[in-house]
């Protein structure tokens, strides 16, 4: 794989990337997946991790130079070239409602009790195309778990950062700001949901969401909220960003779904970035072994 340097990245996360490729190679040879503690070594490989694709990762170069955050612009490549306007330190997250321990969290204090895995997930777009990536961050359950919700909560909602100087998207008004996402508390809590905080082993990079981003793997890539602030235990089902601005196009639930059509185009395929030929779009994004169960007796075409 070719590796050009991308203008917004640091000296020694381009180190950390030559090491994680390494690494990887590594790791191939072992046949192993591995946990990675938080000097980036390798703690433990066992065999292949039940939540990673073998699908091939997309290159480094096309997962942060085609993006989609439109706090950083409109257009794949504005949130890049934006990308050292978001500075993200000093950063916060606010945690609060339906729980015993809510508060306001460094993202030290967010982060620190939590070991680094490496999850290689799909990602599939609303509209038509797909990247294959490999995060590293933490289970969204082990987080929301310490802030011990009540028995009250049944969604949590996701908020991104409000700051116009270092989000100058939000000087004009696609959508209600700040972005906003939420989930259902079993989805939330399914091994799958994930924090990430780190992509190839290096630092997330700001059009990727940095410092922390929600990845749920199954559902289209909006629900993937970046650069969060405040997550909130909620009793109803939260408004979120999408499906208010354009109710018929994206709903709540956005779990992938070939058999359901967008109102303008038809999901059955997509195109891989950096494949010519499209994919079959598979149910829940190739994850239903894992995720159908979670929605049986639900009607999908309603809750789409
Ligand atoms: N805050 C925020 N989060 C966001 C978005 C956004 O515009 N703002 N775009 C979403 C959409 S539509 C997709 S497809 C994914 C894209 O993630 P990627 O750019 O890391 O591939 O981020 C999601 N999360
Ligand atoms: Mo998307």
């Amino acid at each position: 794989m070719l590796i050009k340097r991308p203008s917004d990245i640091r000296e020694h996360e381009v180190t950390d990337f030559a090491l994680y490729q390494r690494r990887r190679e590594f790791l191939k040879t072992l046949g192993g997946f591995a946990l990675l503690g938080a000097s980036g070594l390798p703690l433990v490989a066992h065999g292949k991790s039940a939540f990673s694709t073998d699908d091939e990762p997309t290159p480094y170069d096309d997962i942060v130079n085609y993006n989609n955050f439109i706090e950083l612009g409109t257009g794949k490549e504005a949130p890049a070239e934006n990308a050292a306007l978001l500075k993200t330190s000093p950063w916060s997250v606010t945690v609060d409602g339906e729980c015993a321990k809510p508060g306001q969290f460094t993202l030290e204090d967010i982060l620190k009790p939590h070991p680094t895995e490496e999850r290689i997930y799909r990602l599939r777009c609303v509209e038509g195309w797909s990247m294959v990536i490999p995060w590293q961050g933490f289970p969204l359950a082990a987080l929301l778990k310490r802030f011990q919700p009540t028995s009250k909560a049944k969604y949590v909602s996701f908020e991104t950062l409000l700051d116009r100087a270092r989000m100058p998207g939000q000087k004009r008004n696609p959508i209600g700001w700040p972005y906003t996402e939420g989930l259902r508390m079993d989805e939330a809590m399914h091994p799958l949901s994930f924090i990430a905080t780190g992509l190839y082993g290096a630092t997330l990079p700001a059009q990727s969401g940095a410092p922390l981003r929600l990845v749920v793997p199954w559902k289209y890539g909006y629900k993937s909220i970046k650069s969060i602030v405040r997550i909130r235990f909620v009793e109803q089902q939260p408004a979120t960003s999408w499906s208010v601005e354009v109710p018929d196009e994206y709903g709540f639930y956005a779990n992938v779904n070939p058999e359901v059509d967008h109102p303008r185009w038809s999901q059955r395929k997509e195109r891989r970035i950096g494949e010519f030929l499209k994919r079959e779009t598979l149910p829940f994004n190739g994850y239903a072994e894992q995720v159908a169960s979670l929605y049986s007796g639900m009607d999908l075409r309603a809750n789409f």
